[in-house]
């Protein structure tokens, strides 16, 4: 990981390989930050917006473009998971069940990320998908961040608006990070604010496993 002045690079980015079961998971003792969210929403350009890379992740106008995990390495230090979206209407049953399949075995398995950063298209989230999955990790104590997607897609005034609006669909604690990945609108800021709360995440881990017969 390098610094100049504030903001954060991995110049190490690297893809590491790409996941269609579980059980083929390698293992890899690295904190793990998972990219969820919506078909289209954006997650695999944003990955690439965080990486700086033009086309380490592959990208489509189509939804249904990821549909397997892959996984990347950041300088070593963490591995990030981005992961298949959901919701995505026009998809096949059979292949919308083993997507979902796919990513709750992941997210309930030994493999299972510290931190997940859930993306919601600033015009449309939360759908009652988004809200179905912040409940499941809500429920599998994951802690998760909202991560407004597109935000160049609305002007000043609105994106305000919305950014409100999503919060208290959520719940009302945790206000969505706007971000572009067409402008680059608050991607420095993701990049510090996803390592403060892997940080965080981290801690919560620790406290759950340390022994208790001190206590
Ligand atoms: N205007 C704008 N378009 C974006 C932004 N981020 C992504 N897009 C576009 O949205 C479309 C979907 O982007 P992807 O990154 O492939 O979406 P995804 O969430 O990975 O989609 P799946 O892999 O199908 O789940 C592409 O056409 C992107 O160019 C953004 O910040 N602004
Ligand atoms: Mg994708």
């Amino acid at each position: 990981m390098q610094f100049s002045g504030m903001n954060i690079h991995w110049p190490h980015t690297q893809f590491i390989q790409s996941v269609s079961d579980t059980r083929d998971f390698p293992s890899i003792d690295l904190p793990t930050v998972a990219i969820a969210g919506h078909s289209n929403v954006g997650k695999s350009t944003l990955l690439n917006a965080l990486f700086d890379r033009k086309n380490m992740v592959k990208t489509s106008k189509r939804p249904g473009c990821t549909r397997l995990l892959n996984l990347f390495s950041l300088d070593e230090k963490i591995l990030i998971v981005d992961l298949p979206g959901y919701g995505y209407a026009r998809a096949p049953k059979s292949e919308k069940r083993r997507w979902a399949k796919l990513i709750e075995l992941y997210l309930r398995g030994d493999a299972a990320p510290v931190l997940v950063l859930v993306l919601l298209d600033i015009r449309h989230g939360p759908k009652d998908s988004d809200l179905k999955l912040i409940e499941w990790l809500n429920d599998a104590g994951i802690r998760w961040v909202p991560v407004a997607t597109k935000a160049d897609k609305l002007t000043g005034n609105k994106r305000a608006v919305r950014l409100k609006e999503m919060c208290e669909n959520m719940g009302g604690l945790l206000k969505p990070h706007p971000t572009s990945s067409s402008t680059g609108r608050g991607i420095p800021e993701l990049r510090t604010l996803m390592l403060e709360e892997l940080k965080l995440a981290q801690e919560t881990v620790w406290d759950e496993v340390e022994p208790t017969e001190n206590l």
